[in-house]
C-alpha cells in the first residue's frame, strides 16, 4: 500500500488502483495512530479514483523535520576517511562507524526539500558534489516507523572533506534533499536483499550507476529512531535518511543538467535533475504550492 501526495490531494494505492484519502491536513494523516488500518478501510469503502492519473506528485512532506544517519555503510566510511584524511579528519568517521552512538545530523526543513521530477541544486561554491541514495524512514510523532520513502542527501564532498564542521554547509541548503515518490506504508524492516540503486545520466547516457543491499546497512532502522527520538520531541514526526552505501568514484561529480534516478524497489523511484545557482521559485520547492482544486 503507498500513499501519494499530489496537486489534486492525497490518495492511496493498491494492486495499480488510487482511492481518494479526504483528510485536509498531510500532518495530520501521518500521524494516525493507525495508518495502515485507516488507509485499508478506505480502500475496502471506497471506489477507485481516476484522478491520480492527471494530479503532479509531489514530496511527501508537510511540516516534518529531515534528519540523516552518517557512515552506516562500510563504503561511506571508507569514502569519507579518504576526503578528510588531508584535514586530519579521517579518524572521526571510522571511530563513529564502530561506536555505538550512530552519526546522526540535520538535514532539511521541508522548503528545502524537492519532490519527484523536480531540481535538486548543486552549490555554486562547491567543486565536488554527490547524489547519496538512501532509504527514508517515515517516522510518527511517537516515535514510531509508519513507512519506507525513498531520499537523496545531496552533499558537497569538497566542503565537508575541507573540515568535518563544515557538514552543516555541505549538506543543508535550498534544494539539498529529495524525497519520494510515495510512502510505503508499514513498520516492518524491508528485506535485507532489498536493493537501493542509482544511475546518473548526463546528456542521456549513463555517467554513473551503482547498486548496495540493505545487507550492508550496519545499523538497525529502529536503533536509528531511538536515537533520534532521545531528548528530542517531533509533534509532526520525522523524516530520517538512513545513510548511503553507495559512493561515486572520486573523479566523479555532479554536473547542472545531470539527470538522478534513484530506485528502491518495493518504493519506486525518485528521479531529479540538477541545477546550479538560483533556484526557479516559481517551480517550487514544490510542497508550498497551493493544490489545484479537482
Ligand atoms: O559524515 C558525514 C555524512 C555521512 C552521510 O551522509 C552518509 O554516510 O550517508
Ligand atoms: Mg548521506
Amino acid at each position: 500500500m503507498k500513499l501519494y501526495r499530489t496537486t489534486k490531494g492525497f490518495f492511496v494505492e493498491q494492486d495499480g488502483r488510487y482511492y481518494r484519502v479526504t483528510s485536509d491536513s498531510w500532518d495530520a494523516l501521518v500521524a494516525h495512530d493507525d495508518l495502515q488500518g485507516y488507509l485499508l478501510s478506505i480502500i475496502q469503502k471506497s471506489e477507485a479514483s481516476e484522478d491520480f492519473a492527471s494530479a503532479r506528485v509531489l514530496a511527501p512532506i508537510g511540516n516534518q523535520e529531515v534528519w540523516a544517519a552518517g557512515v552506516t555503510y562500510y563504503r561511506s566510511r571508507s569514502a569519507r576517511m579518504e576526503e578528510s584524511k588531508s584535514a586530519g579528519g579521517g579518524d572521526f568517521y571510522d571511530r563513529v562507524y564502530a561506536a555505538e552512538r550512530p552519526e546522526l545530523f540535520f538535514k532539511a526543513t521541508a522548503n528545502r526539500v524537492a519532490g519527484p521530477g523536480d531540481h535538486v541544486r548543486i552549490r555554486l561554491d562547491a567543486a565536488w558534489s554527490v547524489p547519496e541514495p538512501e532509504l527514508t524512514l517515515l517516522i510518527n510523532p511517537r516515535g514510531q516507523i509508519a513507512g519506507f520513502t525513498v531520499g537523496n542527501d545531496m552533499s558537497s564532498r569538497d566542503i565537508e572533506g575541507e573540515n568535518p564542521l563544515y557538514l552543516p554547509q555541505a549538506k543543508v541548503y535550498d534544494r539539498s534533499c529529495a524525497l519520494g515518490p510515495c510512502i510505503l506504508i508499514g513498520s516492518e524492516p524491508l528485506a535485507a536483499v532489498t536493493t537501493i540503486r542509482i544511475e546518473i545520466l548526463r546528456h542521456g547516457s549513463i555517467e554513473f550507476s551503482g547498486v548496495t543491499t540493505l545487507a550492508e546497512l550496519k545499523r538497525a532502522p529502529s536503533t536509528l529512531v531511538e536515537y533520534l527520538f532521545r531528548e528530542n520531541s517531533f509533534p509532526f514526526g520525522a523524516f530520517l535518511l538512513t545513510g548511503t552505501g553507495i559512493v561515486p568514484p572520486d573523479s566523479f561529480t555532479l554536473a547542472a543538467g545531470d539527470r538522478i534516478r534513484i530506485t528502491i524497489d518495493p518504493i519506486g523511484t525518485l528521479e531529479n535533475d540538477v541545477i546550479q545557482g538560483t533556484p526557479n521559485r516559481t517551480d517550487g520547492p514544490n510542497q508550498t504550492q497551493p493544490l489545484e482544486q479537482s
